[in-house]
């Protein structure tokens, strides 16, 4: 078949059919074990002589059907489904890091991860190196960090929470030259509006939780590389650890991905709407937004998105009690974090998703107290834009 486009491989992007039923959408396989016709036919398959499944903590047809669809739609290899965003990282660093070890990444991350990376790893003697927003632009800065026992490059792109853009073919050289893989959290773009691997990436890791699903009610996390890297993180931590997927999710998340790319337009066209509207208004001091051509980042962003995302923040004069009032008011917009799902959701990175980080760490991470986030939803973008002038009123 010729090559499709990317809303046409949301849509269909499997080529495996498990079933014999002809349904148009995959059944849910809720087993947890899978009968052999015989017992040599299960020691073959044990052997791997014969194909077939065995333990859905290793593999199941609906899990796979996922993993096939963002292997597709990451231009990767393979994949690995995991129970939640932070299990996919956590797999991932832990099957490439061992204590004594170290790892670069831009300190502007997740504030769960950032608490992973600082704390967790730390413990077990694996060094994080923290970059600060304007060094993730240097590649002098990034390389100074490196050293014989440096194991990965660490980055999302654009950044949570204050949407930084990392160039990913700079990373990527420089991950290349020192032969060592560049994972890259794609969470806040999606394979929809960017695709880390055909710029130089080699792993790209996705909180499910937010775009994939897409309507706010499952966790899930995705692994995307080459199939030796993905054998690789299997047999060095998920099989043995076990943070899988349940079949039932990976369904759902099936579901939602095929309305991925009318989400990520309508989402992205919101949002471009809504960062020009608060550019404007009195009451605001900065908005952070990709797609405006005052961000930093936005001639690199405009070059790696197919568009800006939904995913904006902002910081309203009078400072974090002006915040709070702003927060406190709205009504449309949702007092809640998590973000990508369609309603239009509003939170303090400070006091919530990045509390995370000391007040010292979060200054040299870029994130101000007075910085509101906001994942911004399908709605009529004039609802969204409403609701927040009489806030900031
Ligand atoms: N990566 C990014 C960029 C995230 O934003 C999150 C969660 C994770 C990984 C972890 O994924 P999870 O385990 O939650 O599926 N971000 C959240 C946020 O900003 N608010 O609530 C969760």
């Amino acid at each position: 078949m010729k090559k499709l486009a990317k809303e046409t491989e949301i849509v269909h992007g499997i080529h495996t059919v498990h079933h014999t039923s002809m349904d148009l959408v995959p059944p849910i396989h809720m087993t947890s074990t899978f009968k052999f016709k015989s017992a040599d036919h299960g020691a073959g398959i044990f052997q791997g002589t014969e194909q077939g499944y065995v333990y859905t903590r290793i593999s199941n047809p609906t899990v796979d059907l996922l993993q096939e669809k963002m292997a597709v739609l990451e231009h990767g290899q393979a994949a690995i489904a995991t129970s939640s965003g932070m299990s996919a990282i956590a797999s991932t660093a832990l099957s490439l890091a061992k204590p004594g070890d170290n790892f670069v990444a831009c300190s502007t991350i997740y504030g769960g991860t950032f608490a992973f990376f600082n704390k967790h790893l730390r413990d077990l003697s694996i060094e994080p190196r923290f970059l600060a927003p304007a060094t993730c632009y240097a590649a002098q800065e990034i390389e100074k960090r490196i050293d014989s026992k440096t194991r990965f490059l660490y980055t999302e792109t654009p950044s949570n929470p204050t949407l930084d853009i990392v160039d990913i073919e700079l990373w990527a050289a420089i991950a290349g030259k020192h032969k060592i893989p560049l994972i890259l959290d794609n969470t806040f773009a999606s394979p929809y509006l960017q695709n880390p691997l055909l710029l130089g990436a080699d792993i790209v890791i996705h909180s499910a939780t937010k775009y994939l699903s897409g309507h706010g009610d499952i966790i899930g996390g995705i692994i995307v590389s080459s199939k030796d890297m993905i054998a690789h993180i299997k047999e060095a931590y998920v099989t043995h650890y076990g943070p899988i997927m349940s079949p039932f999710n990976a369904w759902l998340f099936l579901r939602g991905i095929k309305t991925l790319a009318l989400r990520m337009e309508k989402h992205s066209d919101n949002a471009l709407k809504i960062a020009q509207w608060l550019q404007q208004h009195p009451n605001i001091k900065r908005v952070y937004y990709p797609g405006l051509a005052s961000h930093q980042g936005h001639a690199t962003a405009a070059r790696q998105m197919k568009k800006f995302g939904g995913m904006m923040a902002f910081e309203v004069k009078g400072g974090v009690e002006a915040g709070k009032k702003v927060m406190n008011t709205v009504e449309l917009c949702t007092l809640a974090v998590s973000l990508g799902d369609c309603e239009t959701l509003i939170q303090h990175p400070a006091s919530m998703t990045h509390s995370t980080y000391t007040p010292e760490e979060r200054k040299h991470a870029g994130i101000t107290d007075g910085l509101i986030r906001l994942s911004v939803g399908i709605e009529n973008a004039d609802d969204i834009i409403a609701d927040l002038n009489n806030a900031l009123a």
